[in-house]
């Protein structure tokens, strides 16, 4: 297994619409996609800093797993992503040397991604997402 990168940081918010003027006006990004990822129960607003994204999650369900989140936690840093060329593969080994998993297969997700998650419970707090281009 190979990650090669950060692919992106999942940042939960309770407002696309607030949230994105600061990344915009504040940081001087370009917000360059939102999409409805219907499966997750989130709204997602892109931006590309380097090889990198920022995606900004909202929830459309309080019961969806940013939902959750932000009742429990409030807002803020989500999911670390990372690339990788064999997502089945990646979840497969972490999965053998005793990482829980979220996904034991690969599922679709925003930008018609293959994803699969670790359960934070077990990878040190920090929900993590390994990804791949179909
Ligand atoms: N980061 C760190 N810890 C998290 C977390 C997160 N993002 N989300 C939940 N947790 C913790 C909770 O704080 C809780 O800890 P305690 O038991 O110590 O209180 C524990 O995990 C269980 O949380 P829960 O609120 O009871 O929620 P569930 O067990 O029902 O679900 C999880 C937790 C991680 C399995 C679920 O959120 C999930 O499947 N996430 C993966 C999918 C996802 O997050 N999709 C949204 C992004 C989609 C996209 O990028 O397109």
């Amino acid at each position: 297994m190979e990650l090669t990168h950060i692919e992106h940081i999942g940042i939960a918010v309770k407002s696309l619409e607030q949230a994105i003027p600061y990344y915009e006006n504040i940081l001087g990004l370009k917000c360059y996609a939102i999409e409805e990822v219907k499966d997750q129960r989130v709204k997602t607003a892109f931006f590309k800093i380097g090889q990198t994204k920022l995606e900004l999650l909202e929830s459309t369900n309080p019961e969806g797993p940013v939902g959750k989140f932000i009742e429990k936690k409030g807002e803020g840093v989500h999911h670390i992503a990372f690339a990788t060329d064999g997502v089945q593969q990646a979840l497969n080994e972490v999965e053998e040397k005793g990482i829980r998993l979220i996904d034991k297969v690969p599922r679709k997700g925003a930008e018609g991604l293959n994803i699969g998650f670790l359960h934070p419970k077990s990878t040190f707090g920090v929900l993590t997402e390994f990804c791949e281009k179909p």
